[in-house]
């Protein structure tokens, strides 16, 4: 096996991802672009990229964490409704810089230049989800990326 490939086989030991999923609100807006020049613009590579729908039973595992939420049985309503786009994202502070980027939940109060901000309509059709450090941010990326970082 070449050096070159055993480097991109572990390079996710070394550069910090993260999950950056663009929810089906903004896909049906025809954002996808400008999400996506966002994030490079940042200084911030695109490493995946998958466009799917999800089934509802995908959608509750995903977003497991918050069974039981009032808001649960409408989120995952929502992200059903039509494809998103996942994409892997890496770089330096990965993690925090794209939950930077995506801005608070509610698109209102999100700070102006973030995504939720521009793109976003209300706290559920907020345009994407960004994985949460303190949540299980290799479980995201195995969900839509598998085992092995991409490509
Ligand atoms: P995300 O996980 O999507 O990056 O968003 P977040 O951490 O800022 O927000 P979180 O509390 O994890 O909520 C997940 C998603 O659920 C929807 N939500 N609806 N009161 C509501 O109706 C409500 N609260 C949350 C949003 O789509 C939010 O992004
Ligand atoms: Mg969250």
């Amino acid at each position: 096996m070449q050096l070159t490939s055993v480097y991109h086989r572990l390079k996710f030991l070394f550069v910090e991802q993260t999950l950056l999923v663009i929810k089906p609100d903004a896909v049906a807006r025809g954002v996808i672009g400008e999400i996506i020049t966002t994030i490079e613009r940042a200084g911030l590579k695109i490493a995946g990229l998958v466009m799917r729908r999800l089934s509802r039973t995908e959608a509750e595992e995903f977003y497991a964490i918050h069974r039981g939420k009032e808001f649960f049985a409408g989120l995952v309503e929502f992200i059903i409704s039509g494809p998103v786009v996942a994409l892997l994202v890496e770089g330096e502070n990965a993690r925090q810089r794209v939950r930077e980027l995506a801005g608070a939940t509610d698109p209102a109060r999100a700070a102006d230049g973030t995504l939720r901000q521009r793109f976003g309509s209300s706290v559920r059709q907020n345009a994407v989800h960004a994985a949460n450090p303190a949540e299980d941010v290799e479980r995201e990326i195995r969900f839509f990326f598998g085992n092995l970082s991409q490509p």
